[in-house]
């Protein structure tokens, strides 16, 4: 049964009781900027899953969330012990904010988080950076946040629900000073296996922050696999493959799959606004002045997202197939992200270059095939974009979940699209009627495509109705996360605390039960 926002506060004090939640998270869901008039501030909201995830999150259920201040005005409108109520117009909870000097941005969040860590888990260990300073100011910042944490509990009972990789070591040293306190985290990208996790000089440092907490969370079974095969190899954990526990010290940290959704209200209700159908006149207007079809993709710029892959596969679709040339458009939104980067300068002149020889080779007269759109836009603007394309094309090279996925079928009102999701995206567990690619395979992902194209549209209404018939929502990831922190708060709950959803997509649950076993097995070697 999907659970409704107004559920989860009831849910979670019955889960709770009376203690305080705080969630922590690197990223704030709102940044103050100074605006043109003197002395004004307006307010914007980062693009990202995380902050889009759990905003609806902490409105409908009230708290504190605490954040790195990232804006320039953030300091100018906080009160004395940091804090701000937001949303500013309608405030719903507290934002405590972080600190962050110049050096911690670079080393900490940087440096350590998006030179090392981002890499490693997407299996990407070429392009890691090691540097002790990075590693150093990590621990720093990250016993800066539990600081804030522990002031946020106030010495009351509190349940602290951390958010990913940048804060891998708060867990336990929040622990080592309050262990009466009830600790999850959720880690929102992929956890990779223990021949890539084990290169880590710091891993055992990283598995015991990790494993002080009383859930650890992922979006798939495999992810937690993997934390699991480290936790006992890497930091000599004492694990229990069919509690799927590791116990460490004494503590024993429970380990489960959440898959992550979106809001689907926001989306479908956006999709449908009064002048939805002259907004989405005005964009094929504009982008495909020739008629014919529009593919869309949303991402950060980033290498895991695939974009050079994804244009590889548009080229050879225009190139193998020129029916196809100024009858079917591409826009790419592609908000820039952590630029300060070297490999994610290096990846944004790739797709500029890349998209100006394909605009070169095939664009006619005012017809361009691929619109490059170098921006952040709003939830009303993406779901218009979503529900006007014949396709949603997602290359992810690996990716936690991605919300995308879940957002375009949402904003599919109308049923005339079709997703085409990499089968390296976690949402690809979960969504069986998309259309399935490998971003390493130009070839084939043209055929797909062109596929997807020329499919009768009583069989892409059909697929969408499915694909949205098993779309959950945000409060049902939510609802699953508290129903088994809940438990293993009240009693250490010896059930393995998995989401209904993490298993029901898993094809063959013997066939599970039995790579556990072997687990187990090696694992006694
Ligand atoms: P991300 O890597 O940020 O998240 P994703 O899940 O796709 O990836 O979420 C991106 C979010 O940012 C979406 O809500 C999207 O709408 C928004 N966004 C992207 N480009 C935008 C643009 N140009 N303008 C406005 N909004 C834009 C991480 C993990 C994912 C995981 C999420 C949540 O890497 O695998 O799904 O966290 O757990």
């Amino acid at each position: 049964m999907p659970i409704a926002p107004q559920e989860l506060g009831p849910l979670f004090r019955r889960m709770f009781a009376d203690r305080r939640f705080v969630v922590v998270s690197n990223r704030e869901p709102y940044e103050h900027r100074w605006s043109a008039e003197v002395g004004e501030t307006s307010v914007s909201r980062p693009a990202g899953g995380l902050t889009s995830a759990l905003d609806p999150l902490m409105q409908a259920l009230g708290g504190t969330w605490v954040a790195w201040g990232s804006g320039e005005a953030d300091a100018a409108v906080v009160d004395p012990h940091h804090r701000v109520q937001v949303p500013p117009e309608d405030p719903r909870y507290t934002l405590r904010r972080v600190w962050l000097t110049h050096h911690d941005i670079h080393r900490y969040y940087l440096g350590f988080s998006n030179q090392f860590l981002w890499p490693l888990c997407h299996l990407r260990p070429d392009l890691t950076r090691v540097r002790t300073r990075y590693w150093e100011r990590y621990r720093r910042v990250n016993r800066r946040f539990s600081d804030a944490v522990l002031e946020e509990a106030q010495g009351k009972q509190a349940a602290v629900w951390i958010q990913d990789y940048h804060l891998a070591l708060a867990p336990a040293l929040i622990r080592a000073r309050r262990p009466d306190l009830t600790l999850s985290h959720f880690w929102h990208i992929p956890f990779p296996p223990f021949d890539i996790f084990r290169l880590a000089p710091q891993a055992e440092a990283l598995l015991r922050g990790l494993l002080a907490n009383d859930l650890m969370g992922f979006h798939l079974p495999m992810h937690a696999d993997n934390f699991l095969r480290c936790a006992r190899r890497i930091a000599g954990a004492e694990v229990d493959w069919q509690a799927r526990t590791a116990t460490l010290d004494g503590h024993t940290c429970h380990v489960g799959a959440f898959p992550i959704s979106i809001d689907v209200d926001q989306f479908r209700e956006a999709a449908t606004v009064p002048d939805a159908e002259e907004q989405m006149a005005r964009i094929r207007q504009r982008y495909a002045p020739r008629g014919g079809m529009i593919g869309v993709g949303v991402d950060r710029l980033d290498y895991s997202k695939g974009l050079p892959e994804k244009f590889k596969a548009l080229e050879m679709l225009w190139e193998r197939y020129p029916e196809f040339r100024e009858r079917f458009t591409f826009i790419q939104v592609a908000v820039p992200s952590r630029s300060d980067i070297e490999a994610y300068d290096d990846l944004a002149q790739k797709v500029d270059r890349q998209v100006w020889e394909i605009n070169d080779r095939f664009g006619t007269g005012d017809w361009r095939p691929i619109h490059l759109l170098k921006q952040s836009l709003p939830v009303e603007r993406l779901a218009i974009l979503y529900r006007l394309a014949d396709v949603c094309i997602i290359g992810s090279l690996q990716d936690g979940m991605n919300l995308v996925a879940k957002e375009y079928v949402a904003s599919q009102v109308d049923r005339n699209g079709a997703l085409l999701l990499s089968e390296f995206a976690g949402a690809a567990e979960e969504m069986a009627d998309a259309v399935l690619i490998n971003p390493y395979d130009p070839e084939g992902c043209a055929l797909r495509i062109r596929d997807a194209l020329t499919l009768p549209a009583s069989d892409r209404a059909a697929a969408m109705e499915r694909l949205q018939g098993s779309l959950t929502t945000i409060y049902d990831w939510l609802n699953d996360v508290f129903t088994a922190w809940g438990g293993v708060a009240r009693d250490g709950a010896s059930a393995a605390p998995v989401s209904p959803r993490a298993t029901a997509v898993e094809p063959d649950d013997e066939l599970f039960a039995d790579l556990y076993a072997d687990a187990a097995e090696s694992e006694e070697e």
